[in-house]
Parts: structure tokens; sequence; C-alpha cells
């Protein structure tokens, strides 16, 4: 049965997009124009009960929260690793940055964009600051490629079109590198 991706672009539905490319599964996508409020239907909510994107149905399983949908992904379909397994060592440290990704990275900066919020931009900052000195010379979060550089990733994005990371040099060319990968360049088609 084929995964359905419930999507808007631009949105946070753009990261499970790109996950779902990079794990080269089959899925369909359910387009809604936000603007226009297609969301906003009774239907939608039997899925997704704040009527959100993304939603995810696949088979038996309906889920929303990005976050939970990318961790869910990886794990189940494991074909292409990009979640360490629940007993290897880098494990907890995947989650963590699964986590970072929305609480430290981009609920501050969705907050500092739409009110200017000096602590959120402070946060916001404070967090850019921790990825640079921790991705180093390495190309991704944990080395290799991983299901959490997609969350981080997406957040970065908006971010950078923003100017908001000239002053995070090994942030600069981590989020060149991510937005070169074939599957995140196919994520952002629409
Ligand atoms: N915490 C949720 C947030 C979802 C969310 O706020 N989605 C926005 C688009 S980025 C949305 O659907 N907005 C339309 C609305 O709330 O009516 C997640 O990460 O999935």
């Amino acid at each position: 049965m084929t995964i359905t991706l419930y999507y808007a672009f631009p949105s946070r539905a753009v990261k499970v997009r790109w996950l779902l490319e990079e794990l080269g599964v089959p899925y369909q996508l359910t387009r809604f124009d936000l603007a226009a409020g297609e969301h906003q239907t009774s239907a939608y909510r039997k899925i997704h009960p704040l009527a959100q994107v993304p939603a995810l149905v696949d088979g038996p399983t309906t889920l929303f929260e990005a976050g939970a949908i990318c961790v869910y992904l990886a794990d189940r379909y494991r074909d292409i690793p990009l979640a360490p397994a629940i007993d290897a060592p880098d494990r907890a440290v995947y989650l963590q940055w699964v986590f970072f990704s929305i609480d430290s990275l981009e609920t501050p900066f969705l907050d500092w964009v739409k009110t200017g919020n000096e602590t959120s931009k402070d946060r916001f900052l404070a967090s850019a600051r921790v990825l640079d000195e921790v991705l180093g010379d390495r190309p991704y979060l944990l080395g290799d490629f991983s299901a959490a550089d997609c969350l981080v990733g997406s957040p970065l994005g908006w971010a950078r079109k923003m100017g908001r990371l000239d002053d995070v040099p090994q942030l600069l060319a981590y989020h060149r590198r991510l937005v070169a990968r074939p599957a995140s360049k196919r994520s952002r088609y629409d």
C-alpha cells in the first residue's frame, strides 16, 4: 500500500518528503493550498485533528508531527539506513538532534521571525552556534547522513534564506551540502 503524505509547499511537510526521497520509498502526495484553507475540512481533521501538515498514512498507521513521522519512517524503512538501530551507540545522540531540531532550533526561529522576540532570537542563534561547533569537519551530524539531518536542515534553510546563517560558516557549508543532495533537490520541486 502506497504511503500518503499530506503536504503543502512550502511547509514543514517538505522535510518529510525529503526523507521519503532519501529512503526511496514510494509515496503519493495529497496537496493543500494552506492560504486557501483547503486543509480546513472535517475529513482532514480525521487524519490530523489540528488540520495541519504534515500528516502521513502508511497502511494501518496514521501519524502527525513532522519529527515523529521522520523517526517512524527511518525506523520502519531501513533498506537505506538513515537512523541508528535502537541498540546502536549513537541512537541516543541521534534522538537528541531530532528533538533539538524542533524545540531548540525551529520553534525559537519561527517565534523570532513572527514576533521579533529577542529571547527567541538569542535561543536560535545559541542553537545555531552549538551546531556550528559540533559539525566541525564532520559532513553530517552523526558523521553519516541520517534523518536528523533532514530535520535540522529544514529550519536552517529558512534561516539561510533570511541571511541568518552568515556568521556560522560551518553551518552554512553544512546546509549547502544538504541542499546539494539529489533527494533534497527532488523534495523542493514545488
Ligand atoms: N508541530 C507540527 C506543526 C505543524 C504546522 O504548524 N504546520 C503548518 C505548516 S508548516 C500548518 O499546517 N499550518 C496551517 C494551519 O495551521 O492552519 C509539526 O511539526 O508537524
